[in-house]
């Protein structure tokens, strides 16, 4: 095995829509250098880095795959990412170690949904970043529509280094516009033949080449210099300028590719080689202390894990990338998260599913290691001595949550177990427990991720699970004051009970005045723990009551305040007034009194014109201008209020008030109205009054429900 410092080390993600060719194109660098002697095709399930059966099923990737190829004395990692969006819990991860961006795009579709997706996930990261227009040998590929997409989503730093002679099934031809020279690929792809630019495409190779010069100089004063003087740069110069504005994101060079038929990737690779900054380069890593960590060979060992795969055999493998320092097999670091020490026993560097071992690692590369005791991903592991934390990946919220339970009861345990496992996986799969409805839920991204976890939990943990909506948190209360009466007698042999407790309920406002007409003894304020509160009145007057027998009654009270009577929901910010009762000097007790407090209570309430209230959620909808009606209409079909609408760029928001009830699977139906582009963000906002035909049906239902209980 190769050894490399950390100077030709370059780390590289591959980003882009589903199906551009991002997986063909690792392939093809692999075989490209030599690694791999035969390329496999995703067609053919034989890829390095589609390896796990869910990708064949599938035939596309689903994980993330850390490949490496090395060109020329340079090592290149390659992290592939899956391009459906509801996988990007494998994307942001690899964001955050790779140090260039290739963002691919297909020539046949230009900038797609999915290009704008992850280009989103990309502007939170700040990284070089190069274009690769792909898939140049299908029938309808069009570069130059293609280039000006990308220009128009992304800028004028989308900056041309080379362009195709022919598109479609004759493509074979690339002008570069750096070296400006043309590269020949005979039918089988491979190392291409260099020729001088032909006649016919000279103007716009020099026009082309005159924009890239001026690109590279701009970055660069004495280049600036140069470059007045004598009109133009030299391919060294070039490199430099070209690199500066990598770094400073003014440049995003665009290659030409057909990675099926294997042309260009030979020359996309000297590129990386020779101007992508290798992490050496790169700034140094905020920490959470607020201080930095700079990628240094010379520093304390740092190692930062990226990925956790989870295997049969192997039990967790760790991927990390060494942030600082020289990391030898064998090591004891700390891990910084956890407190706890943590052993090196195996070094390797991985391509796709095979590992190889290695005897050390240098700052800037990638690797993984096994049986870590107590580290997940998004750790910092260190050499003992000082605390070094690098800052936590930022997972976005989950935009899908789904009751889960086992579809045969005795594996409930089961399937939490597994999930967790898989949650150390995917930390975008999370655990959610509502203590309020006492429902499990899991947090996904979508549908597909949902589908992806049932296929997980089936065929790696052998335990079925239903997904079902998840009960909305709804609250009751009251609109009128009413009174009730309740006797609780059991006088049939054996000790009796006997407590009778008249009270008055009214609807409790915030600074309301204290109750007229009665002689107020006691009164208790409580918090409710479901929100709202409860404000209890003594009233009793001639100890027709015992005091002792008042926690009871507001137990009672409270009790049945905890599943409301109208659909079993917590009852909230309501007065109690207890004015009235008689005891029996043998059988009141405790029990008679709750039970005669909560019965009082229940009928009191049927009585004051009970109202259901539902949660109302804030929502900020972020969608493209050109389809917002629709999504307008939609809203507007789920009892929102729209509040307002702001531009951003291409997109709106738009700000609506909506009932959590009408939100289930929204994220669904906002991609599929939107074509995937459209996402939304929520945040609970009050409780309101449920319409009168709804709480109807709501009620009714709740009531069946309890006859078949
Ligand atoms: N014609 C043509 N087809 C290509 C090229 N590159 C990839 N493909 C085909 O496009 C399809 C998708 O390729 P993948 O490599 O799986 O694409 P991907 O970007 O990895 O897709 P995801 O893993 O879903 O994100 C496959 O059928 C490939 O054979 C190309 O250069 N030309
Ligand atoms: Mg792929």
């Amino acid at each position: 095995m190769n050894t490399f410092d950390a100077k030709h080390i370059k780390n590289i993600v591959l980003l882009g829509s589903h199906g551009c060719g991002k997986t063909t194109l690792a392939e093809t660098m692999l075989f490209e250098a030599g690694l791999i002697k035969r390329r496999g095709r995703v067609e053919d399930k034989n890829t390095v880095s589609d390896f796990h059966e869910l990708e064949h099923e599938r035939g596309s990737s689903v994980y993330s795959a850390v490949l490496h190829t090395e060109w020329r004395d340079h090592k290149i990692n390659i992290i592939d990412t899956p391009g459906l969006d509801d996988l990007v819990g494998e994307t942001i991860p690899a964001l955050r170690v790779a140090d260039t961006c290739v963002l691919v795009l297909n020539a046949h579709h230009g900038v797609e949904v999915g290009t704008d997706l992850v280009w989103e996930h990309m502007s939170h990261y700040d990284r070089p970043v190069m274009i690769a227009v792909n898939q140049l040998d299908h029938p309808n590929a069009d570069f130059d529509a293609t280039v000006a997409q990308a220009k128009e989503h992304f800028g004028n730093a989308v900056t041309v280094m080379q362009y195709p002679v022919e598109q479609g099934d004759g493509f074979h031809r690339i002008i570069d516009l750096l070296k400006m020279t043309m590269y020949v690929f005979k039918d089988g792809g491979g190392k291409p033949e260099k020729q001088p630019i032909p006649e016919g495409e000279k103007a716009r190779a020099e026009a082309l080449h005159k924009e890239l010069v001026e690109k590279a100089a701009e970055n660069d004063e004495t280049l600036m210099e140069h470059y007045f003087d004598k009109g133009e740069l030299d391919e060294d110069e070039m490199r430099i300028g070209l690199k500066q504005g990598m770094m400073k994101r003014t440049c995003y060079p665009v290659f030409c590719l057909s990675a099926l038929r294997d042309m260009g990737s030979g020359r996309m690779m000297s590129f990386i080689d020779n101007v992508a900054p290798c992490a050496t380069e790169m700034p140094p890593k905020p920490l959470e202390d607020g201080g930095t960590l700079p990628c240094s060979p010379e520093g304390p060992t740092v190692l930062f894990v990226f990925k956790t795969m989870i295997e049969p055999r192997a039990g967790h493998i760790s991927l990390f990338k060494v942030m600082s320092g020289e990391l030898k097999e064998g090591m004891e670091l700390m891990n910084d998260n956890t407190g706890t020490m943590e052993r090196v026993s195996q070094l390797f560097i991985v391509d796709g599913k095979e590992r190889k071992p290695v005897e050390r690692l240098v700052a800037g590369d990638i690797g993984g290691t096994i049986k870590l005791k107590n580290t997940a991903t998004a750790h910092t592991l260190h050499i003992p001595g000082r605390s070094i934390k690098l800052r936590p990946i930022a997972f976005p919220e989950p935009r899908l949550r789904q009751v889960i339970k086992a579809a045969d009861q005795k594996q409930e345990e089961k399937l939490h177990a597994a999930l967790l496992e898989i949650h150390k996986e995917d930390p975008t799969i999370v655990m959610i427990y509502s203590r309020e409805t006492g429902e499990q839920l899991v947090g996904a991204q979508g549908e597909l991720h949902l589908s992806l976890l049932k296929w997980k939990l089936n065929h790696h943990y052998k335990v079925d699970c239903v997904f079902s909506s998840p009960r909305i948190p709804y609250r009751e209360t009251i609109r009128k004051s009413a009174e009730a009466s309740h006797r609780h007698k059991k006088q049939t042999g054996g000790s009796g009970q006997f407590g009778e407790v008249h009270l008055k309920i009214e609807p409790w406002t915030e600074g309301m005045p204290e109750p007229h007409g009665h002689s107020v003894r006691g009164k208790e304020e409580i918090d409710l723990p479901t929100g709202g509160k409860l404000v209890f009145y003594n009233c009793i007057v001639g100890g027709v009551i015992d005091n002792k027998f008042m926690p009871s009654i507001l137990k009672g009270v409270m009790e049945k305040m905890e599943r409301g009577p109208l659909t079993g929901s917590p009852a909230r910010d309501i007065r109690v007034i207890v004015h009235e009762g008689k005891m029996h000097p043998v059988d009141s007790n405790d029990i008679s009194f709750k039970i005669a407090g909560l019965q009082a209570f229940r009928e009191a309430f049927t009585m004051a014109d009970p109202q259901l209230m539902e949660p109302i959620q804030e929502l900020e909808v972020r969608v493209p201008a050109d389809l917002m009606g629709d999504v307008m209409t939609d809203l507007q079909g789920r009892r929102s209020m729209v509040l307002g609408v702001d531009s951003s760029g291409r997109y709106q928001i738009i700000k609506a008030l909506t009932p959590l009830a009408e939100l289930d699977r929204y994220s669904t139906t906002l991609r599929s109205l939107t074509q995937g582009r459209g996402t939304y963000t929520e945040r609970f906002h009050a409780y309101q009054a449920v319409p009168s035909e709804l709480q109807h049906k709501l009620v009714s239902g709740y009531k069946e429900e309890e006859m078949v209980a």
